[in-house]
């Protein structure tokens, strides 16, 4: 049994190098050198590497990510005056900040936000590029657009705190930085100038699909694993040959919950519950600062949070003593204000 316990793949089969289904396409990807072994992938999946398909769209869009990555780099480094031991002690530090809130939506000095314009220019070129391949090779191999679908979902998000957002707030100065560490406080202080994120409701329907994601992973992966040596991975067989692995996992879940899902609506709910963290998740992101101006305050008009009472009255809270710039009506405080 122990075999089946490691995250690794144990058994790695070699047959001869397979091209893939037959299509129409993609036929020089079937030159003979553009595939090969190696035991290491082996380890993770299949030890078969390619055959790969770059095309136009793949090799405009790396070329794009390329030069996003350089523009941050170069500025990264330019930061700390091109000293190469800084650029490494500070690298996870570093930044490419947006342009600064007195040019709105203008186009600044490069060194004054114009990089971060650039790059975010050649970033989403290189994002949306990469979609399009991702489509039309599903579309080429007969499959569905589940993959790029569920990417754009992704996508929403990516663009909503990037490009949409900030449009509709008239600034580009509301985007996220690039930079490790500077996106996280930059996520941080937007909780905070927002009146804490956590009381957006759509920032809880979000935790619920990432939480349940994890939840229904596990589950998933738990259970084809541990009926594996039944064969339970190999889900063509089991369309075929009934009464072994399949329905022994079903039943398991009927005797633990009285209820389960199929081979196939299992991939269903791992599908919607990944696309709604990040389509809820963008839209809370979306609402922030456009329609609602101070989640807490907003969760007290709707009676989702109580009203912290006043204890020391020479304290005030600036968002209570103006509600309306606040965007909400509430007197949180009786008497703040005055
Ligand atoms: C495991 C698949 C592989 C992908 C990886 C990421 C880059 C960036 C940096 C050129 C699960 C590759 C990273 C290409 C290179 C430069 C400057 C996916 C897997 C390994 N974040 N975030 C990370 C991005 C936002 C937040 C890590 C991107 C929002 C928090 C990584 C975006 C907010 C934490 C990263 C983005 C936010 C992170 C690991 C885009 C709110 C962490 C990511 C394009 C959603 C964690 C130091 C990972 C961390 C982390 C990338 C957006 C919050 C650098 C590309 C603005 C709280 N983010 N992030 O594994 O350790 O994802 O940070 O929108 O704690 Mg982030
Ligand atoms: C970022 C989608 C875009 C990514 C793309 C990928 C490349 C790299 C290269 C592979 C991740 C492009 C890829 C370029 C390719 C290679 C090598 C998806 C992205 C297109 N929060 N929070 C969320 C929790 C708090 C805040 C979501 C938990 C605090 C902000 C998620 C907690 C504050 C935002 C979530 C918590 C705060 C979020 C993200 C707990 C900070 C967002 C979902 C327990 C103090 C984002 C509505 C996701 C959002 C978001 C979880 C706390 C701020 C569910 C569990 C209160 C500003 N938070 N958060 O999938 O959608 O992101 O909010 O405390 O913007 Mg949060």
């Amino acid at each position: 049994m122990a075999e089946y316990q490691n995250i690794f793949t144990r058994v790695q089969v070699r047959g001869p190098l397979y091209p893939g289904a037959p299509h129409e396409v993609a036929s020089d990807a079937r030159e003979p050198g553009t595939s090969f072994f190696s035991r290491i992938l082996g380890i993770f999946g299949d030890p078969q590497f390619g055959p790969t398909y770059l095309g136009f769209t793949g090799i405009a869009s790396l070329l794009c990510g390329f030069i996003a990555f350089e523009i941050i780099g170069l500025n990264m480094f330019a930061s700390v005056d091109w000293n190469p031991k800084e650029f490494l002690r500070q690298l996870f530090w570093l930044a490419l900040e947006p342009p600064g809130p007195e040019w709105g939506l203008r186009f600044p000095p490069l060194n004054q936000g114009g990089w971060w314009l650039v790059t975010g220019f050649f970033l989403t070129t290189a994002i949306l590029l990469w979609w399009t391949r991702m489509y039309r090779r599903a579309v080429a191999l007969g499959m569905g657009t589940h993959v790029p679908w569920a990417f754009a979902s992704a996508i929403w998000l990516y663009l909503v705190l990037g490009f949409i957002r900030p449009v509709l707030m008239g600034s580009w100065s509301e985007a996220v930085p690039f930079g490790i560490f500077p996106h996280l406080d930059w996520t941080a202080a937007f909780s905070l100038r927002y009146g804490n994120l956590f009381y957006n409701p759509f920032h809880m329907l979000s935790i619920v699909f990432l939480y349940g994601s994890a939840l229904l992973f596990a589950m998933h992966g738990a259970t084809i694993l541990a009926v594996s040596r039944l064969g339970g991975e190999r889900e063509i067989e089991q369309i075929v040959d009934r009464g072994t692995a399949t329905e022994r996992a079903a039943l398991f879940w009927r005797w633990t919950m009285g209820f389960n899902a199929t081979m196939e609506s299992i991939h269903r709910w791992a599908w919607w519950f990944a696309v709604l963290t990040t389509l809820t998740g963008g839209i809370g992101i979306l609402l922030t600062g456009t329609v609602v101006d101070n989640w807490y305050l907003w969760a007290v008009k709707h009676h989702v949070a109580p009203a912290y009472p006043q204890i020391w009255p020479e304290y005030v809270d600036p968002y209570t003593a103006n509600p309306s710039a606040a965007g909400a009506t509430v007197n949180v405080v009786p008497g703040a204000g005055k």
